[in-house]
């Protein structure tokens, strides 16, 4: 079958260059002699002046960097395809919203703290923007893939992003929210009671980029043909389900590949594994505005999917990888502000912020007002108008005019109403108010959700929750933060601020502290703490645990650990079973280059303890042979099966290897398969491997190693 033609893909190729047998040039293609020598006067003579291909040359190096994103500066991005599956008409009139249309998409995933040579594993919110190039011009939709978020005014959105990046003047520490500045603000600031708990859970140290939920965050407003507006919260599910790893396991892959993420997007990417996400979405009729036990224009409140289920309506498809990081991954300006026709903002106060931030920030980052000319930030919908000049300009305007109205030009480009045309229309919704610098009563309540969200964890999801506030808080220094940040958590949940405490040494206290409070009545003079009632106790949605019958193996990395001399039958039989679910096992060894089996024949082993370690493995598995005697004198192989068994993950031991179990001391578990155990050992391993993790068992795994 022929690949259907994105319209975005097309427009890229003009931009494609290759250097395959050209000669070299300089900049304005004048043929280059000689690449290694600078004009001299004499061979051991001085410099020349006259060096304009020298010139040419370094003039361009010592210019390529642009300012790096002043958030969200780590990140990676691919392109894809986004198709509508659902009728939703009656709700917006967005082109690329009805039902069949495909749209082109380029999607790009980020730390928020970490500069742009961070760590993907940094803990940390990460970004989830996707623009679409639709047939009526981009849209982007800059989410997170944390439904809700840390501030509810833009106004403090700088002093948040200070207080969680290095501290100024000692630029410490590097993509870590762990420190002093940080949880100085977050104690004095307790709207940001929610989202911490969500950046405290093992949300913020993801498995994959392709194993994240994504969400729109604010509440946007859907317009239908007849003008009327429907309130929308968006999300994307991923296909491979919601996973994270433990932040022990979090803090190793940063030394062993600060490049796991983006390598795990880019490697499925090319090996065709393209990941997915359904599109879903919460419609909340304008009528219902005020019906909630908080404000829909607070992001720092979500809607329980039990209270609005989540129709599914599309899907997002990853299929293509950059063909440059810098030209597209980089510069790609992402904006809030960008929306289509069908489509419009609410009043929510952080999102207004916004739009005014991305404009303005892609304008200095990207050198001025041209980055729409940039080949990954063109719409397909080709631009028309009078805007000329500025730097970097690109296209070459013909004719005398460039202003509106004309005659000399036939009053073109003409605007949509003159000619009975659809146009960009805000939704006419009525606005009346006094000029304030004011935050609604109904924002006052800060922590009715947090207490959600932790309820709704597992035991084991609560326990990591537990272990990252007193992870953060042994970081900072400053006694009296501890227990400001101690005295909010006692307003959530008594249970998690005394287990908090406790290994804190902290008794927490029963009252917000007096500076917190001082704060806090600024914005609500009568603000008292009190918890209101929300619409459901728990809500399974916020969990990420692995329901029976959910869990694939599809996509995930296997650990083989062989010698010389391993059964190539028993490496064979496990490695067509996990194929077979879609994984992909490899190989492990003490030396890299060609490993005997015992029956004959060799493998090329490109992977050894010096590179690998368990943390860039979902499981791990022993086959036999006489490579088990090898191994039993192999400390490094008791390391990768101890710390893959502590991080809950599934081991196995093939007949004959069941010997390393008991000297890698580990206690018999449902995740400890062992081929003399039963014969439907390999279904039973591949089972518990599509579980992800079973951190049911973190308590008694806590083996010395
Ligand atoms: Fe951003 N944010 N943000 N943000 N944000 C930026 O834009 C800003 C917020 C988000 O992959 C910047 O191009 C303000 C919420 C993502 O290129 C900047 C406020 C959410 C990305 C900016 C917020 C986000 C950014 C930095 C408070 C989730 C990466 C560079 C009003 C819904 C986009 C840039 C990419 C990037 C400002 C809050 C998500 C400075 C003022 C809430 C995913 O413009």
């Amino acid at each position: 079958m022929n690949k259907p033609i994105n319209p975005k893909e097309e427009q890229m190729k003009q931009y494609l260059s290759d250097n395959t047998g050209k000669i070299m040039t300089t900049n304005d293609g004048v043929p280059v002699f000689d690449n290694n020598n600078t004009l001299r006067a004499g061979e051991r003579g001085p410099a020349l002046q006259q060096d304009h291909i020298y010139f040419d040359k370094m003039m361009h190096f010592d210019r390529e960097r642009i300012p790096e994103r002043v958030v969200h500066a780590r990140g990676s991005g691919a392109h894809g395809v986004f198709e509508m599956n659902e009728d939703i008409s009656q709700y917006t009139s967005a082109k690329f919203l009805q039902k069949g249309t495909k749209t082109p998409v380029f999607v790009r995933f980020s730390t928020v703290a970490g500069f742009k040579g961070s760590t993907d594993l940094a803990r940390d919110v990460r970004g989830f923007s996707v623009k679409f190039y639709t047939e009526d011009g981009n849209y982007d939709l800059v989410g997170n893939n944390i439904p809700v978020f840390f501030i509810q005014d833009a106004m403090n959105f700088p002093d948040l992003i200070h207080a969680v990046k290095p501290e100024p003047n000692r630029e410490i520490p590097q993509a870590a929210s762990a420190h002093d500045t940080f949880w100085d603000f977050i104690s004095l600031m307790p709207e940001s009671a929610h989202m911490i708990m969500w950046a405290m859970s093992d949300r913020a140290i993801p498995r994959s980029y392709r194993m994240m939920e994504g969400f729109g965050v604010h509440t946007f407003k859907l317009v239908n043909r007849e003008g009327k507006g429907t309130f929308v919260k968006f999300h994307w599910k991923p296909k491979l389900g919601v996973h994270s790893v433990a932040w022990n396991e979090a803090q190793k892959i940063s030394g062993f590949n600060s490049d796991f993420h983006r390598q795990d997007l880019w490697e499925n990417i090319e090996a065709g594994n393209f990941p997915q996400w359904d599109l879903g979405v919460q419609l909340i009729p304008e009528e219902d505005e005020l019906k909630y036990s908080f404000d829909i224009l607070d992001a720092t409140k979500l809607i329980p999917e039990e209270v609005i289920p989540v129709q599914i309506v599309g899907t997002m498809t990853l299929n293509k990888n950059p063909e440059n990081f810098f030209a597209e991954t980089e510069q790609v300006a992402f904006d809030p502000g960008r929306v289509v026709p069908g489509i419009d903002f609410s009043n929510d106060p952080l999102l207004q912020g916004r739009i005014l931030s991305y404009m303005d920030t892609q304008n200095y980052r990207l050198g001025g007002p041209n980055f729409h000319e940039l080949p990954i930030n063109q719409s397909i919908n080709k631009k028309s108008n009078n805007q000329k000049d500025g730097f970097g300009r690109m296209d070459v305007l013909k004719g005398d005019v460039s202003y509106f109205p004309n005659s000399k030009a036939s009053g073109c480009p003409y605007q949509a109403m003159l000619n009975g045309e659809e146009g960009y229309q805000s939704h006419k919704e009525p606005v009346d108010g006094k000029k304030v610098r004011a935050r609604s009563e109904s924002f006052a309540d800060h922590f009715s959700q947090a207490r959600l969200f932790f309820r709704s964890q597992t035991t084991a999801e609560q326990e990591h929750i537990i272990n990252a506030y007193t992870f953060e808080l042994s970081k900072v220094n400053d006694p009296k933060i501890r227990e400001r940040e101690l005295a909010i958590l006692n307003k959530i949940d008594k249970e998690l601020a005394a287990k908090v405490g406790s290994n804190l040494n902290i008794v927490p206290p029963t009252e917000l502290d007096e500076l917190t409070l001082k704060f806090v009545k600024q914005n609500h003079p009568n603000y008292t703490g009190n918890l209101v009632n929300t619409e459901v106790e728990k809500s399974e949605a916020l969990s990420m645990a692995v329901k029976p019958g959910e869990g694939t193996l599809k996509t995930r990395q296997i650990a083989f650990l062989v010698e010389e001399g391993v059964s190539k039958a028993s490496v064979d039989t496990m490695k067509s079973a996990i194929e077979a679910e879609g994984a992909k096992a490899v190989l492990i060894s003490g030396k890299p280059g060609y490993m005997k089996f015992a029956e004959g024949g060799t493998q090329n082993i490109e992977h050894t303890y010096r590179t690998e370690a368990s943390v860039l493995y979902d499981a791990v598995y022993t086959p036999t042979g006489q490579s088990v005697e090898k191994l039993a004198q192999t400390p490094e192989y008791f390391q990768f099966i101890q710390e893959a068994y502590k991080h809950c993950k599934v081991v196995a031991f093939a007949d004959g290897a069941e010997t390393l179990a008991e000297k890698s001391h580990l206690q018999k578990d449902e995740g400890v398969i062992l081929q003399t155990d039963n014969a439907g050992w390999i279904s039973t391993f591949v089972e518990k491997a599509k579980q992800h993790r079973l951190w049911d068992l973190e308590k008694s795994r806590n083996i010395p190693s």
